[in-house]
C-alpha cells in the first residue's frame, strides 16, 4: 500500500472497508471478494508503476472499470488489488477526416456517444449499461450489445490500443491506421482478453455516420418460430435494420411491473420483438411494408420520435434492471445457430427446472446476432447446476457458452464444451508469455 501511494498519492489508494465495498461486488450481487486494496492512477506511467510494484510484492491485480461486466471478471476473489481504471476519463477530440476517436480506458460508453454526436457521427456500441461501463472494460470484454448485427462488436470498432502487459511492457497503436498489417494484432488479441493480459489504458475507436431517421416497432408473435421466421425474412429484405430482439411475456410483465410501465401493445402476446431501422432517409414505410409482409406478425407499435422510441427500448433495456430485483440472477449469454434458436428457447425453461425445481427462467437477446441471454432467478449465488444444463444444451445445439458476456469466473469450468485442448494450451502459453508472473486476473477465463 506504501508503494502504491508513493506511485498515485494517498488519496487514490483506498483501504477502508467501507471505500472498498462498492469495488468488492459485482453489480448483480452474485460476484464478490475481498480486495486488499483499490488504486486508482491517473495515467498510463502510473498503471505501469502500479502494475511493477504489484510484480514486485508478488500480488495480483484485478482490473475494473465500470464494473457493470456480467460474469465476475472485474471484482477480487480475495486479497487482490483493485486497479480502478475510471480517472483515465479524457477523450480526445473526433477525429472527422478519420471518423475516429481516442478515449481513456475511464470514459463511458454514454460519453463516447456524446462525443461522436456533437461530431454529426455516432459510436456503434450501444447497451444498456452505457452511463456505468467504460471503454476499457468494454474493450477487456470485448462487449456486444444492441447494435451488433448492423456493426459488429467492440473489437470491430477498435483500431488499437494503449496498454501495459502484465510484465510491463507497453503496447501504444493509437494511430488510427485503417490498414496496417505488420504482423500480430496485439490489440485484438488484449480485446477480449478479460484483464488476463495486460491492461488496456486507451482505445482508438471508429466512429460510423449518424442516421437520426429511425423507426422502432414493437411487435408480438404467437411464439418464437414465428419470431425467428420473421426477423430472417426482415434480413433479407431490409437494409437500414440496427437491432432485431426478442422478449418472452414473463420478462415483459416483469420489467412493467418492477417500472410501473403500461404493458406495451394491447394485446398479451407470447413473444415481443423489438425491431430497428435507421437511416438517411426515413426508414418507416420500408419498415411498415416489411413487417405487414410478414406471417404472423400479431399486434404492432411504431415509434417514431426520440421520446417514444426510448418508451419502447425501455421493455427491453430494463430486463437487466427487473431480473436484479428478484435477487443475484444467473446470467448466462449463449450463441446459437439461427435455425436452432427456437427449439432452444422452447425447452431450456424444462432443463432448467429439472436441475432446480424452484428456478424462474427469463429469457430474451439479440434474435438478429443468434444471442439470447438466459437469465435464472432463484438459485443461489454458488449452485451452478442450471449453469450446466443450460450451457451444455448451447453447446449440444452447436452454438457457444459466450456470446458476448465473455466466460471470466461464472463460465470458465466450462470453457473447455466451446474451445479444444490444443486451442486452451495456446491461450495459456499467450498468458505465460505476456504475464510471466501470473499478476493479472488469476483465475479468470483460464
Ligand atoms: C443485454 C446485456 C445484458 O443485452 O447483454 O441487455
Ligand atoms: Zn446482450
Amino acid at each position: 500500500v506504501r508503494a502504491l501511494e508513493d506511485i498515485v498519492g494517498p488519496r487514490h489508494v483506498l483501504t477502508s472497508a467501507e471505500d472498498l465495498a462498492p469495488y468488492e461486488v459485482d453489480w448483480t450481487g452474485r460476484f464478490r471478494g475481498r480486495a486488499s486494496c483499490v488504486v486508482r492512477p491517473g495515467n498510463t506511467d502510473e498503471v505501469a508503476a502500479v502494475l511493477a510494484a504489484c510484480r514486485e510484492a508478488g500480488v495480483a491485480v484485478v482490473a475494473q472499470g465500470g464494473n457493470t461486466g456480467l460474469v465476475g471478471g472485474g471484482v477480487p476473489r480475495g486479497g487482490e488489488v483493485v486497479l480502478s481504471l475510471r480517472r483515465l476519463d479524457s477523450i480526445g477530440d473526433v477525429d472527422l477526416i478519420a471518423r475516429q476517436v481516442t478515449a481513456g480506458a475511464g470514459v463511458t460508453i454514454a460519453a463516447v456517444e456524446a462525443a461522436a454526436a456533437r461530431s454529426g457521427l455516432h459510436y456503434a456500441v450501444d447497451f444498456g449499461a452505457r452511463d456505468s461501463a467504460t471503454v476499457g472494460g468494454s474493450v477487456a470484454t470485448n462487449a456486444g450489445g444492441l447494435h451488433v448485427m448492423r456493426y459488429g462488436g467492440t473489437r470491430e470498432q477498435l483500431l488499437g490500443v494503449e496498454a501495459v502487459l502484465g510484465d510491463g511492457r507497453r503496447i501504444t497503436r493509437l494511430d488510427g491506421l485503417v490498414k496496417d498489417n505488420t504482423g500480430y494484432h496485439l490489440s485484438h488479441l488484449l480485446c477480449g482478453s478479460e484483464g488476463t493480459l495486460g491492461v488496456v489504458t486507451a482505445a482508438r475507436l471508429r466512429l460510423v455516420p449518424r442516421y437520426d431517421e429511425r423507426t422502432v416497432a414493437l411487435i408480438g408473435f404467437a411464439s418464437v418460430v414465428a419470431a425467428v421466421d420473421a426477423a430472417t425474412a426482415w434480413r433479407r429484405e431490409l437494409e437500414y435494420l440496427e437491432a432485431i430482439e426478442l422478449m418472452l411475456a414473463d420478462g415483459v410483465e416483469l420489467v412493467c411491473a418492477a417500472f410501473d410501465l403500461a404493458a406495451p401493445l394491447a394485446t398479451r402476446w407470447p413473444v415481443y420483438v423489438l425491431v430497428e431501422a435507421a437511416a438517411a432517409t426515413d426508414p418507416s414505410a420500408a419498415l411498415a411494408r416489411a413487417v405487414e409482409a410478414t406471417v404472423g406478425v400479431g399486434d404492432v407499435a411504431v415509434a417514431v420520435d426520440a421520446g417514444r422510441r426510448t418508451s419502447l427500448w425501455r421493455y427491453r433495456d430494463d430486463h437487466t434492471l427487473a431480473i436484479n430485483t428478484l435477487g443475484p440472477p444467473h446470467k448466462l449469454d449463449v450463441s446459437l445457430p439461427l435455425r436452432h434458436i427456437a427449439a432452444f428457447a422452447e425447452e431450456v425453461p424444462h432443463r432448467v427446472v429439472s436441475a432446480a425445481p424452484v428456478a424462474r427462467t427469463f429469457l430474451f437477446g439479440h434474435l438478429g446476432d443468434g444471442n439470447l441471454h438466459v437469465n435464472i432467478s432463484g438459485v443461489a449465488p454458488d449452485d451452478e447446476s442450471v449453469d450446466d444444463v443450460v450451457l451444455r444444451f448451447a453447446v449440444e445445439l452447436g452454438g457457444s457458452i459466450s456470446a458476448e458476456h465473455g466466460i471470466g469466473i461464472a463460465k470458465r469450468q466450462w470453457l473447455h464444451l466451446s474451445r479444444s485442448p490444443d486451442e486452451i494450451d495456446a491461450m495459456r502459453s499467450i498468458k505465460r508469455a505476456l504475464d510471466p508472473t501470473g499478476i493479472m486476473n488469476p483465475g479468470v477465463l483460464l
